[in-house]
């Protein structure tokens, strides 16, 4: 099972090994703050497996019959925007699809996500697809899979290890959508004041110092708004239920709450429903949410969260589109932007975002 290191003579007779584009990243750190714009953009187009040439390469496991190892060290099973990523892995990494997935949910345990991809370097996978649980803590881990001469595929969030150290990284832009989520902000108030709570992901996750950025720079411009909080609710349910509870106890004049994945806006929900605590277009707070999940825009429909923005969890293609590419011996992309949208509810137009429908919902797999 264990890759073999392969040149490959390409069509322009040009000899690529897989070793050196395991190492292809650019001397820049492809981190959510300086993601390059739509020039790297990939969206629908990336190639499935069925049309992924496979003639140049006929010493590499597809090629041969074997089956390709993929390890999968998932953050964990969080939230409903983890469970579609997961579902979407499972699905694209099948047996039927030429692929061995070794998946293992690391709970959101940075200790245990660190051993995991380890043990996917002592059984010499073909390649190892990691969803950092945090961005910090990787050169070590990252090195000792390079040393293997296994490729390794950031997903989903961000590292702050050199991009010398990985073959690629993959995922959304998460200060672009926290500066979506301002942005929209300022349009929707038009110059009203702004007491803003924000129910923050997980601690060093990229999507949480990514989002919490964005949605900062556009506060900077803003004097009239005040951020009154801002806790973590881990990018879970009970945990946004519960920062929103604590919030409720010690502010009283708050209009807006940011949560930063729709899960924790439900339960950000609970406790204001608890509390009697009006939300939504015809209530007191605004409530603005991330992922735009199948649930999260049915809430946006319903003008309970009026602004969600999206992060797109259905990624595994683009990671199969890069291993096809290194079976191939083709160079491949530092970084692989996942584009995503905004949605607002009915009756509020934008030009940050997409009005909700029930077309849209309709139209929304997660
Ligand atoms: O927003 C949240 C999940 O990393 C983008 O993680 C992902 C985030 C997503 O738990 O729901």
């Amino acid at each position: 099972m264990k890759k073999k290191v392969v040149s490959v003579l390409v069509a322009a007779m040009t000899v690529v090994s897989l070793a050196a584009c395991g190492n292809s990243g650019s001397g820049d750190t492809p981190t959510a703050a300086d993601t390059p714009a739509s020039a790297d953009t990939k969206t629908a187009d990336t190639p499935a497996p069925a049309d992924t040439p496979t003639e140049n390469s006929e010493d590499t496991p597809a090629a041969s019959g074997e089956t390709i190892s993929v390890g999968f060290a998932q953050v964990g099973h969080e939230s409903d925007w983890r469970a579609a990523n997961t579902k979407n892995y499972q699905d694209t990494f099948s047996a039927a699809n030429g692929y061995e997935l070794s998946f293992v949910d690391c709970d959101n345990d940075h200790a245990v996500q660190i051993e995991t991809v380890r043990s996917f370097i002592e059984q010499e996978l073909d390649y190892i697809c990691i969803a950092p649980i945090q961005s910090a803590g990787w050169d070590t881990v990252l090195q000792e899979a390079k040393d293997a001469g296994i490729p390794v595929l950031i997903v989903d969030r961000a590292v702050d290890a050199d991009a010398s150290l990985y073959t690629t990284a993959l995922g959304c832009d998460m200060v672009a959508e926290g500066e979506t989520a301002g942005n929209w902000l300022a349009e929707y108030l038009n110059g009203a004041d702004a007491n803003i709570l924000v129910i923050e992901g997980s601690v060093g996750a990229s999507a949480t110092l990514g989002r919490t950025e964005g949605f900062n720079n556009i506060v900077a411009k803003n004097s009239n708004w005040k951020v009154l909080d801002s806790q973590s609710g881990d990018f879970t349910q009970a945990g946004g239920q519960e920062v929103m509870e604590s919030f409720i106890k010690s502010y009283s004049d708050f209009n807006v709450v940011v949560c930063q994945n729709d899960n924790e806006a439900y339960g950000a929900m609970d406790a204001m429903d608890a509390a009697g605590i009006t939300y939504g277009v015809d209530g007191d707070v605004t409530i603005i949410s991330f992922d735009a999940t199948h649930n999260g825009l049915q809430y946006t429909l319903d003008g309970k969260i009026t602004c969600n923005v999206e992060c797109n969890p259905l990624q595994a293609g683009f990671a199969e589109g890069v291993i096809q590419k290194l079976q191939a011996g083709e160079a491949v992309d530092a970084w692989t932007l996942v584009v995503d949208e905004a949605f607002v509810a009915p009756g509020i137009t934008s030009s940050y975002a997409i009005t909700m429908s029930q077309e849209v919902l309709d139209g929304r797999a997660y």
